[in-house]
Order: C-alpha cells, then sequence, then structure tokens
C-alpha cells in the first residue's frame, strides 16, 4: 500500500526498511522486523527493522569512526554541508510531506507549510549559527591571558518522539552536526520512514557514519543507545515518565542530558480581549482552536483555556464557533486541517480520556467521540476536536492527552489565573492574550513556562530558545545557545610573562 501521492510528487517507499548505518542500509543484526502502519486507513505499509543492542553498537562504531574528521572539517565546510541538506529537503518537499502524512497522520498542508519549512530554516540557521559562532578571550592580568575554544563532544546519541518525525530530527541533527558531532539516533517505533527517507535523499551529502538511525523500540534500541558509555551527551524528546528513565540511563556515565518532555499548557485569555470585535479578537479566537493543530499531538499544545469570567460565555461561544470550522478529513486533501492520531495506542488514550472527562463531570461542549469518516479511512485513527468545560482539578486539566481535546475554565482575577496556569506539573509552554502591555508582561513573567507566547501561539522559529520548567524538562532546543550545548569548552590559560609565578 503506497501513498496515493497527493498533493504532488511521486513517493517510492519501501516496503521493508532496514537501519541507516554508516552511510547505507545495514539490516538488523538478530535479523527481526516489526510491521508500520499508516494511521490514515490502518493498513500496514512496510516493514521496518526490529534494532537491539546489536544494532546500536555498530551504529555507534560507526559514528566513532567518523567523528574526529568531522569534528575537525573546518565550520565553513560543516555550514555549507546544513545548507545542501536544506536545499535538498527542499528539492523533495512534497515527497518528504507526503511521506510525513501517511507515517504519522497529520494534515499533508502542516507539513509542507510547517513541518518541512521550519526543518529547512533550522538547518539554515545553525549554519549561519556556526558562521557566526566566536570563542572567548579573557585578559586576567597584563601577561595572562585565558583562551576559550569551542571542540564538539563526539558521539551523541538522540531519541525523538512520533509527533512531528523529521522535525524533531533536524531539531536535534542540525545544531549537533553543526556543533561537530556525530549522531546515533533512533526515531519513535511508530514514525521511522520520514526520516529514513531522509537519510536515502541525502547520502551523497554527509560522510558516511555521521548520522546513523538505528529503529525499534524503546526498551529494545533507545535503552541500550541511553545508557552506552560511548555516547557523549543523549538528548530526548518523549514523555516524562520516558525522560526520568532516560536521566537514570545516563546518570552513570556523567553525561549532559537533555530532555524535552510533557506539557499541559495553559492559554490565557484576559477580558480586555473582547473589548471589540476586531482582527485582534479573531485573532484570539484562533489561539483559542490552537488546540486541535497537529491533532493536538504537540508537547505545547495550549490544552487548558483560562477565560475571565466577565467575557467567558461570549468568548466560549465564538471559539466552540471557530472550532466547529476546523476541517477533518482525509490527511493527504490539502484543506483538511485535522488527521489522524498518530498511533492506535494514541488513539485509544485519547478516547480513553474522553471517558475520563465525562466521568469527572466535565460537560463535553464539542465533539466527544471517535470521528468515523467512512471509506477507506474507516480503519484510520481520527477523533473529533473535543472541548471540555470543567475545572482545573479535574485529570483532564492535569494530565498530557496529547490529542485534539481542550479543557475549558474560568477565573476572576489576574493572581486567580496565574495560579491555575502555574497548577499542573508541566511548565512548557503559555499562551497570554490581552491588549495591555502590563498584563501581558506581569503574566508572562510569572508563568513557570519554559516559553510564553504573547498574543500568538504555536510558533517555533529557530532563533528563540525552546524548553521546559519543572516536570517538563531539562535543557533547551532550537537558538544558538543550543551550539554550545553540544560543544565542550576548551580553556588554553597562558602566560606570557618570564616572572617567576
Ligand atoms: O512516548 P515515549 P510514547 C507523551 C504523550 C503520549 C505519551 C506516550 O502524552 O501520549 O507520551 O507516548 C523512546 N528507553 N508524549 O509512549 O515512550 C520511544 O521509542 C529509551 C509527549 O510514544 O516517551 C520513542 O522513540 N527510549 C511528547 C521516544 O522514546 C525509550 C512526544 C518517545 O516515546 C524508552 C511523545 C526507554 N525506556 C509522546 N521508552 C512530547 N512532549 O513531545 C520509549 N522510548
Amino acid at each position: 500500500h503506497q501513498p496515493p501521492g497527493r498533493p504532488g510528487s511521486p513517493v517510492e517507499l519501501r516496503t521493508r526498511y532496514q537501519h541507516w548505518i554508516d552511510g547505507g542500509w545495514q539490516p538488523p543484526v538478530l535479523g527481526r522486523y516489526f510491521e508500520n502502519p499508516t494511521p490514515v486507513t490502518g493498513e500496514t505499509f512496510c516493514e521496518v527493522a526490529r534494532g537491539t543492542a546489536e544494532d546500536i553498537e555498530a551504529a555507534l562504531d560507526a559514528a566513532e569512526a567518523a567523528a574526529p574528521a568531522w569534528g575537525r572539517t573546518p565550520p565553513a565546510e560543516r555550514a555549507q554541508v546544513l545548507l545542501r541538506l536544506a536545499d535538498r529537503i527542499e528539492q523533495h518537499l512534497e515527497a518528504l510531506a507526503v511521506t510525513e502524512t501517511w507515517d504519522n497522520g497529520k494534515p499533508v498542508r502542516e507539513a509542507l507549510a510547517a513541518d518541512l519549512p521550519l526543518a529547512v530554516d533550522h538547518l539554515r540557521y545553525f549554519a549561519g549559527a556556526l558562521r557566526a559562532q566566536e570563542g572567548g578571550l579573557s585578559q586576567l592580568d597584563e601577561d595572562t591571558v585565558a583562551y576559550h575554544f569551542h571542540e564538539p563532544l563526539g558521539v551523541v546519541g538522540q531519541i525523538i518522539p512520533w509527533n512531528f518525525p523529521l522535525l524533531m530530527a533536524v531539531w536535534k541533527l542540525a545544531p549537533a552536526l553543526a556543533a561537530g558531532n556525530t549522531v546515533v539516533l533512533k526515531p519513535a517505533e511508530q514514525t521511522p520512514v520520514s526520516v529514513l527517507l531522509l537519510m536515502e535523499l541525502t547520502a551523497d551529502l554527509l560522510p558516511p557514519g555521521v548520522v546513523n538511525v538505528v529503529t525499534g523500540y524503546g526498551l529494545e534500541a533507545g535503552k541500550p543507545l541511553a545508557s552506552s558509555p560511548r555516547v557523549r551527551k543523549i538528548a530526548f524528546t518523549g514523555e516524562t515518565g520516558t525522560g526520568r528513565l532516560i536521566a537514570q540511563y545516563a546518570g552513570p556515565n556523567l553525561i549532559p542530558v537533555s530532555l524535552e518532555l510533557g506539557g499541559k499548557s495553559p492559554n490565557l485569555f484576559f477580558a480586555d480581549v473582547a473589548a471589540e470585535r476586531d482582527s485582534f479578537y479573531e485573532k484570539a479566537l484562533e489561539g483559542f482552536a490552537m488546540f486541535a493543530l497537529n491533532q493536538g499531538e504537540v508537547c505545547t499544545c495550549p490544552s487548558r483555556a483560562l477565560i475571565h469570567s466577565a467575557i467567558y460565555d461570549r468568548f466560549l461561544g465564538d471559539g466552540l464557533e471557530r472550532t466547529a470550522l476546523i476541517r477533518q478529513g482525509n490527511p493527504l486533501d490539502t484543506d483538511t486541517m485535522v488527521g489522524a492520531q498518530a498511533s492506535r495506542e494514541q488513539l485509544e488514550k485519547v478516547l480513553s480520556y474522553l471517558e475520563i472527562g465525562r466521568a469527572e463531570g466535565a460537560k463535553v461542549l464539542a465533539g466527544g467521540e471517535r470521528a468515523e469518516l467512512g471509506g477507506e479511512l474507516s480503519g484510520g485513527y481520527y477523533v473529533t476536536p473535543t472541548v471540555f468545560e470543567g475545572d482545573n482539578r479535574m485529570r483532564i486539566f492535569q494530565e498530557e492527552i496529547f490529542g485534539p481535546v481542550l479543557a475549558v475554565t474560568r477565573f476572576d482575577t489576574f493572581e486567580d489565573a496565574v495560579e491555575l496556569a502555574n497548577d499542573t506539573p508541566y511548565g512548557l509552554g503559555a499562551g497570554v492574550w490581552t491588549r495591555d502591555g502590563s498584563t501581558a508582561y506581569r503574566a508572562g513573567r510569572a508563568i513557570q513556562a519554559g516559553r510564553v507566547w504573547t498574543n500568538s501561539y504555536h510558533l517555533y522559529p529557530a532563533h528563540a530558545a525552546f524548553g521546559g520548567y519543572k516536570d517538563s524538562g531539562i535543557g533547551r532546543e532550537t537558538h544558538k545557545m543550543l551550539l554550545e550545548h553540544y560543544q565542550q569548552t576548551k580553556n588554553l590559560l597562558v602566560s606570557y610573562s618570564d616572572r617567576p609565578m
């Protein structure tokens, strides 16, 4: 079953995928494969190598062998490779987008308009950041100078999730490669194909062994990677519980661990939002409806809307009208806005929370069920965008659902709003909507989250730091600071004096 290839260029997917190690395909050492279904229809479309510790070792061998030369490659040349990777993605934009949709279930219009252009820009940004990076020099006294050099860490391990398979790969690969490291990357077992296609399409650009992709399950392939004493850093994006395990695996190796974990992001709508029914108000309604973007499978999904009492009924009513306009359908149709959940497990998890919400006494204001799209899509994993009204102590307000499910409640004062916003274990993203600069600033500073969007949401520019407070993780992604997170600092402390010390 090949993707139909809409909207554009033909996609030739393999029926069996192996690991990508040392610049080419390598069969799994134990010879095992697993089936990979498309969420669009639920049918299996390929088999994928089921990696184990043996495959991780082979990938680490290749990455170690490639590390010295790649680390010594002049920055201008490394930057050039990143720029070529970006160009190559652009040349195959539609094939990669259709593949992403087929493997993940997301609307192809999102893959075309967001995932892939963001990945391209990310590579270009880190190519530029590398060119502009400078070391530091401190003059300690007249004759004594401290030089600071950036050195690569060596081989790094990266484990990524299934919600933005290519973009998450590039978020991690771009700074790691720019900084001069070589990589062993494990994609999520639900969505391994687009990253493998990217490897295939760029095989002539990267020296063998610089990027190695080992596919497989978390415990079988991810754990040996995260526990390996051969990696000098491990970077992970996924569930908070898994992040705790990763930190434990890597702990004894005394390496830096960066964790991008779950969220339950609040979206705050202050009373002045509804002062006029103007374009600002329309933009805020768009912000409200963004919970359904990428089927809610976004770590920063604005899954809690906190609305001021004075505008609650009106704003919520308009927000529900806006939600009803979200088109759900075949993810390969370019006018579809909400597609399929990424896996059967995820579909079942989301449906279970629809039950939990009802059982807790939350009121269903929209959706609340599996979407039956019929025809060839009847086996796919679709959930209708759902809005619940309830209170912040409910599980649907506290736990990451990772589906198109919004939990709405009201607040009366600024202090209440901030308290509600902060009242979950998470602290990844937040949205603040107000026409008043001072309210925006005070709320933005008071909310415990790594990113607070003000009068906007779901923007992911390369040049802004992204990461979590509290149980949402450790470390940051995007922004040029990432270069240093993938580097070691060498300090040369030099005396130019002959005087005795
Ligand atoms: O995530 P996991 P799952 C949340 C979301 C979702 C839930 C479960 O709420 O419903 O997590 O998804 C690898 N050692 N998020 O179970 O397990 C795994 O193979 C090493 C939020 O898919 O965290 C995959 O490559 N690796 C999120 C990656 O970790 C292990 C994105 C992520 O899978 C491992 C995804 C182990 N023991 C899910 N166990 C976000 N915030 O972005 C799993 N993996």
